[in-house]
């Protein structure tokens, strides 16, 4: 499954909550001062079922030039952005340095939202979007879709929901194979409860149960209950917005700015080296060991820059910087960041973290910039990584990627080990040449097919899921073997992706819940077939009892699925505890008499020539009897 978070961006008044109202039902203001002033000061948060059925996430963020440190805070996790402009005013300083941050952070996706369409006329609507138009012509909002709405009339909103949905469809899935982080927005307490934290996974997944690890403090906490869009959860992945109550730790253990992650996965660390994009509206040059405010993820952390490769940096230029903090931080290789002028506070500039765990760096010293060179670009595995990436819809072998490689690797099976244990790659090796897959290629994977079973679920409530065999048909086809298919869903399943159950797969949170009217649904055909153990009614009688024949042939399935009851002949089932007793008699009469007859069969269990016949042909069928003339023996 998907998991999306849109966020607003914009000038303030410009009508960004106004509008996720509009849309959603939901207020994002809360706190009494918000709506007093009836301005956002903090991040908005609330969720969005978009038409085709997808739930987005939403964070409204704060407008005020004075909170653009609660706008960052909740902009790192987002996938799509509602870059809002009031139609009467166009754009604004805020509207500009909003969208400055989204483009140092990464965002790829936005649609430009006019708002206020009501106050003023249509050429005037006219002339805006040709303004804006121009504004982001060259960036990543070149050629997006500009909305006029009015949140007040509610026009052109349809529209622009049908754009969201459009756009949120084509967006990438998330790392749901990487290691959990969750950069920290929120701390608070529930009575009875405990600590509360809350957040966007921006990699892999959490479980209710699991052992966490506070950053930068490294205290370990248990995750005690995740909620996701206010409905409790077992799992939480990438991409949820997420509220996790933990044991072990007080409030005042957290603040917003540290990141809950997988134990023992990162180091805090007072350096860390970028590679930095200096805004071109930037008003002076950055000098060497300038006090600026970096933001990442959620926090802020006061550091000098320190330039490694140039005197000062001009505006619009890139560097390879050294950022010494007053505090530490805790990041992964190619995070990114902006940095704020110290004071007055604007953003000036931002990129990529190079290396988190970094040792002090003399300024021009060559051999330095040469290895954050090497490392900015991920070189090393970086070919063979992506050659996986591309084969992996045919699974292939080590002799497989040294032939698409094109040239001699060395020690190529020792680099795909490491890939594997770095979690990019994945190996299967039941068969006698190990196979290797991409984990992007699995993260596709899983997401059609929890798209797969979440549907499935929908329409069978009461069935364990989709066969192996039809997900393999509709998921991989021939390419995959059988037995790698096998060792797939066992990883998966380790991975708590899936659920196995027998032949069936389900999603890994799902349970089968009867109804009240299901319940006696299956105490009723449990009764029928208890009344005469060997000689059960058909199908048809006992639905025939029933009044409700579609939920009657749910239940019986799902009791089919389970082992409750066993067919053992066309229109004949037995419950388990009757076929089971049937087994026994039968193994105890022939290993007493050397052999049993249909006759014999009949009169063993006092029942019918037909049923007799039903039993003992099943038992051939399942090699628990063989066939000797007119007798049967033991297989
Ligand atoms: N006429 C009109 N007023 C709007 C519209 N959207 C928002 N407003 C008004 O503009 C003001 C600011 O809206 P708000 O949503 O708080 O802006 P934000 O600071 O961007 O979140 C409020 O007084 C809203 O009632 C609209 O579509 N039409
Ligand atoms: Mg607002």
């Amino acid at each position: 499954m998907k998991h999306i978070i849109i966020g607003t961006a914009g000038h303030i008044d410009h009508g960004k909550t106004s509008l996720i109202k509009a849309m959603t039902g939901r207020e994002t203001d809360t706190t009494k001062e918000e709506k007093e002033r009836g301005i956002s000061i903090n991040l908005g948060f609330t969720f969005f079922d978009l038409p085709s059925g997808r739930r987005a996430g939403i964070i409204d963020v704060p407008g005020h030039e004075k909170f653009v440190k609660n706008m960052l805070a909740g902009v790192s996790g987002v996938d799509l952005v509602l870059l809002v402009i009031a139609a009467d005013e166009g754009i604004m300083p805020q509207t500009r340095e909003h969208f400055e941050i989204l483009q140092l952070l990464g965002v790829k996706k936005g649609i430009i939202v006019l708002t206020k369409s009501d106050i003023v006329d249509k050429e005037w609507v006219d002339m805006v979007k040709e303004e804006v138009k121009e504004e982001f012509k060259g960036t990543f909002l070149d050629n997006a879709p500009i909305h006029a709405v009015s949140s007040r009339t509610k026009e052109g909103l349809d529209e622009l929901v049908k754009d969201i949905d459009l756009l949120t469809g084509e967006i990438d899935t998330k790392d749901v194979g990487g290691h959990f982080r969750l950069p920290v927005d929120r701390v608070f307490t529930i009575s009875g409860f405990g600590t509360v934290v809350t957040g966007t996974v921006i990699s892999g997944i959490v479980e209710e149960g699991q052992w966490v690890e506070l950053y930068p403090s490294k205290v370990k906490a248990k995750v005690r209950g995740i909620e996701v869009h206010d409905s409790y959860v077992k799992i939480a992945e990438a991409g949820q917005r997420t509220a996790i109550n933990l044991s072990n730790v007080k409030t005042s253990d957290v603040k917003r700015g540290d990141v809950i992650a997988t134990e023992d996965i990162m180091e805090p660390s007072l350096m860390v080296d970028c590679s930095l994009y200096y805004l071109k509206s930037a008003p002076k040059p950055l000098e060497n060991r300038q006090r600026v405010r970096l933001y990442h993820g959620t926090s802020e952390i006061l550091c000098r820059v320190v330039i490694i490769d140039k005197e000062e940096v001009q505006p619009g230029e890139h560097s390879y910087v050294q950022l010494r903090l007053e505090k530490p931080l805790t990041a992964q290789r190619n995070d990114r960041f902006v940095i704020r002028n110290y004071s007055p506070m604007f953003t000036i500039g931002g990129g990529a973290i190079i290396e988190p765990l970094a040792r002090k760096a003399k300024r021009f010293d060559q051999a330095y910039i040469e290895e954050l060179k090497i490392k900015e670009s991920g070189e090393a595995g970086g070919i063979l990584e992506n050659t996986v990436k591309n084969l992996s819809g045919e699974f292939p072998k080590a002799a497989d990627i040294l032939k698409a490689l094109g040239k001699n690797e060395e020690g190529l099976e020792e680099k795909l080990d490491q890939l594997a244990a770095e979690g990019r790659i994945i190996k299967l090796s039941v068969m006698d040449k190990p196979v290797y897959i991409h984990m992007e290629f699995v993260n596709k994977k899983i997401d059609s097919m929890q798209d797969l079973l979440d549907n499935y679920h929908k329409e069978n409530p009461l069935r364990w899921g989709i066969s192996k065999e039809e997900m393999k048909n509709k998921m991989f086809g021939k390419a995959l073997k059988q037995k790698l298919y096998d060792e797939l869903l066992i990883m998966l399943e380790e991975k708590h992706r899936i659920k196995l159950h027998g032949k069936f797969i389900s999603l890994y949170s799902f349970e089968i819940e009867y109804t009240e009217q299901q319940i006696q649904l299956k105490d009723s055909i449990l009764k029928q077939l208890g009344e005469n153990e060997f000689a059960p009614p058909k199908y048809a009688e006992m639905e025939a009892k029933e009044k409700v024949a579609k939920e009657f042939r749910m239940v019986f399935e799902s009791l089919l699925d389970e082992g409750v009851i066993i067919k053992v002949a066309e229109d004949c089932y037995f419950s388990k505890g009757a076929y089971e007793k049937c087994r026994e008699l039968t193994a105890k009469y022939i290993s007493e008499n050397g052999s049993i007859n249909v006759a014999q069969l009949r009169d063993l269990l006092d029942t019918s020539r037909k049923y007799a016949m039903a039993v003992i042909e099943h038992f051939d069928s399942i090699k628990f009897t063989k066939r000797v003339g007119d007798d049967r023996i033991l297989f």
